[in-house]
């Protein structure tokens, strides 16, 4: 990591920077009282907003199954699910709210294109068998990538990532026992969960984002313990993991150079599509259009409702400040 003179720090914030980074070295938690640098600072706002904004939209793609569930068991399952995702959105946007960041502007630069949110959600759900692959993939790759987030070095972050984990743990289990469930029953059935796994398997492998040698924030965020593993480390770690669930469940994953590698201890696996995710990212993908439409319709509707929380919050705040001074 760079030393406080070799970042050019004013004289006056060195003291505070070296604290900053002894911090870091110990492996202890930043707080939001705590001084740091602004490019640490931006780039939490960066991740968490991104974060939050992918847990909001991500909503919609499965949303769209809650009423045509097949069972009253699966619609209250799948219902609890996209309630979650909604408080993990919540819990994210409270983490950037520490650092300074306003919430109706992240919804803003959202709505607006100017910030991100995780590629995946750009991808249609055409059948049932999508919701449990996007449990067992898509949570499952959330979990990879989130529960070293656990340990990332800014406290309110790491901390709500902690009860994020455990729900995103319930939401691939049940993915999982809902393919279970179709497995065991028609080869019409068992043909939607193989078609829904190889629509979603690659641009799951993306969702941890581009190779290591083209991720321009992985270094920096690495030496502020913000993120613990690269992009490829924890694309790996997947891709194990999912491989001994793939053989049990029965279905193939559709990689053909996908095979178990004794002398690295690793799986073996071919390169996503990578100009396929920049498209993606870039706001060219299957549902870009539809999936911010939506969302900013949301946000036009729900105005009222802000506006009706803020009226009462002041009227609050008034009748506190009333019983005070009498
Ligand atoms: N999609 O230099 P890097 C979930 C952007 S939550 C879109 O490698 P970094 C739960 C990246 O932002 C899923 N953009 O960046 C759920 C950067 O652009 P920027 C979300 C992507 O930050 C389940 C540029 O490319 N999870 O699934 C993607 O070091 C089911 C260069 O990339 C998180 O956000 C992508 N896939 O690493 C909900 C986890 N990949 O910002 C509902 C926290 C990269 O400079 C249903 N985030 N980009 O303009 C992270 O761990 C990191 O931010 C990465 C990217 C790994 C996503």
């Amino acid at each position: 990591m760079n030393t406080p003179a070799a970042t050019g720090a004013p004289p006056e914030t060195r003291g505070l920077e070296s604290a900053f980074e002894d911090t870091i070295a110990r492996d202890q938690r930043v707080e939001p009282r705590d001084w740091m640098p602004e490019g640490y600072r931006k780039t939490l706002v960066r991740q968490i907003a991104q974060h939050a904004h992918s847990e909001i939209i991500g909503m919609q793609p499965e949303g769209e199954w809650i009423t045509r569930a097949p069972s009253l068991r699966r619609k209250a399952i799948l219902f609890a699910k996209v309630q979650d995702e909604a408080g993990h959105g919540l819990y994210l946007y409270s983490a950037a709210e520490t650092l300074g960041a306003d919430r109706s502007d992240m919804t803003e630069r959202l709505i607006e294109g100017r910030q991100k949110y995780s590629s995946i959600f750009n991808y249609p759900t055409r059948t049932f068998a999508d919701v449990g692959v996007i449990g067992w993939f898509v949570d499952g790759a959330a979990i990879c990538n989130q529960v070293p987030l656990c340990r990332s070095s800014y406290g309110p972050y790491g901390r709500a990532m902690v009860r994020v984990c455990k729900e995103e743990s319930f939401h691939q289990r049940q993915g999982y026992e809902l393919l279970l469930t179709m497995m065991r029953g028609t080869d019409a059935q068992r043909a939607m969960v193989q078609d829904a796994v190889n629509r979603w398997w690659w641009p799951s492998l993306m969702m941890f984002g581009p190779p290591d040698d083209n991720s321009p924030n992985s270094a920096r965020s690495m030496a502020w313990k913000i993120k613990r593993h690269t992009n490829d480390q924890l694309r790996q770690r997947f891709v194990d993991m999912t491989v001994p669930q793939a053989e049990k469940l029965g279905v193939t994953l559709p990689d053909p150079e996908l095979r178990r590698n004794e002398e690295r201890g690793h799986h073996d696996f071919g390169s996503p599509d990578w100009a396929e995710l920049q498209r993606v990212i870039s706001g060219d993908g299957p549902c870009n259009a539809e999936r911010i439409a939506r969302r900013r319709a949301a946000h036009e509707e729900g105005a009222w409702v802000r506006e009706a929380a803020t009226a009462h919050a002041a009227k609050q705040a008034a009748r506190t400040r009333e019983g005070a001074a009498a």
